[in-house]
């Protein structure tokens, strides 16, 4: 069996030796313009060329969750898309969006700037039940979130394409029931997939559904946020900040406003990491299953585009 390993942006020799060592009887190689076909290739934002070179692969396991760089490409008919399917990266989500959410409810950066200036004082507690949260996307991600803030008692309420039934969670589904889930949120969390019908829904109609003074966590992709807008929602109070992770332009411009806006948070699309130990065992598992001719969790669908 022939592997090819496509990508950017990725120190590959880990990689390699890893997939490797799981796949002893395999050949493993980085990909190269001209290779011989492979099997299967381990792919991150890999370019045309390889799937224009490559027709008969079987399957290319994309080394993150998010599919919108591979889905801009023509890949072959008969090769599966596979994503990364948790693998090490709800838990990190849950982290860091309770993580923003306490930061902000308990207001600790305003504690920080107090200590820091030696001032030994104390704000009134926010109370829990006025910061309702609201995710966009309950996939694998959205619903580890969701209950993680549901254990710190907040409010939750999750939003998806399929209704949903989650403990602890109100759930809307589809676009007639975005509006009443918006109205109910203060804290908009959002873990959609980029794909045509999402790109953008950060934008001055569904922010300014919000509760007053809402906070956004943006951890899924850049564009799903119209950027003008939330600055244009901080000046009018209807945003009263945000936590960044993901943004058009990566790394974010020298000159953005984001990064020094004092009610915005900018992290460098670090929310949730891949983890190589975790991907290459759900990758290798994956293609002994595939191999076995059974079906995997995490296949790409082409028609909706996650
Ligand atoms: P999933 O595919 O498991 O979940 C996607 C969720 O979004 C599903 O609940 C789905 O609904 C919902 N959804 C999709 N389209 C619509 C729509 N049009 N209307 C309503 N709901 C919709 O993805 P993951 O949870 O694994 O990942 C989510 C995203 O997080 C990734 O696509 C990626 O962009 C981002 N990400 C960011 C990282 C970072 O470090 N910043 C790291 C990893 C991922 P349904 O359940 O009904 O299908
Ligand atoms: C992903 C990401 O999609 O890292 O996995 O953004």
């Amino acid at each position: 069996m022939r592997i090819t390993f496509c990508c950017t942006d990725t120190k590959p020799e880990p990689w390699l030796q890893g997939l490797q060592a799981a796949l002893p009887q395999a050949d493993v190689s980085l990909w190269h313009s001209g290779d011989a076909p492979a099997d299967y290739a381990v792919v991150w934002a890999p370019p045309q060329t390889l799937f224009d070179q490559q027709p008969q692969l079987k399957a290319a396991f994309n080394i993150g969750a998010g599919v919108d760089a591979l889905l801009a490409l023509q890949v072959p008919p008969q090769t599966k898309l596979v994503r990364l399917d948790d693998a090490g990266m709800s838990v990190q989500m849950a982290e860091y969006v309770c993580h923003a959410l306490i930061r902000h409810t308990r207001e600790f950066d305003a504690y920080e700037a107090d200590t820091r200036a030696g001032n030994w004082s104390f704000r009134k507690p926010l109370a829990r039940a006025d910061f309702p949260v609201g995710i966009l996307g309950l996939g694998v991600l959205g619903a580890r979130v969701a209950q993680a803030v549901a254990q710190f008692e907040f409010p939750v309420l999750g939003w998806s394409r399929s209704p949903k039934h989650i403990a602890g969670v109100q759930c809307f589904s589809g676009a007639q029931e975005l509006d009443r889930f918006l109205a109910g949120t203060r804290v908009l969390v959002n873990l959609l997939p980029l794909t045509p019908e999402t790109e953008n829904i950060l934008n001055r109609h569904t922010l300014s559904q919000l509760h007053s003074g809402a906070y956004l966590i943006n951890v899924a992709r850049g564009r799903h946020l119209v950027e003008e807008d939330l600055l244009a929602l901080l000046e009018t109070g209807q945003m009263a900040g945000a936590m960044l992770d993901v943004f058009r332009t990566e790394p974010l411009p020298a000159d953005h406003p984001f990064w020094t806006h004092p009610r915005i948070t900018v992290t460098p699309h670090t929310s949730a990491r891949t983890l190589r130990s975790e991907s290459i065992a759900q990758i290798v598992g994956k293609i002994h299953a595939l191999e076995r001719g059974e079906p995997v969790a995490g296949v790409v669908d082409l028609v909706r585009g996650y």
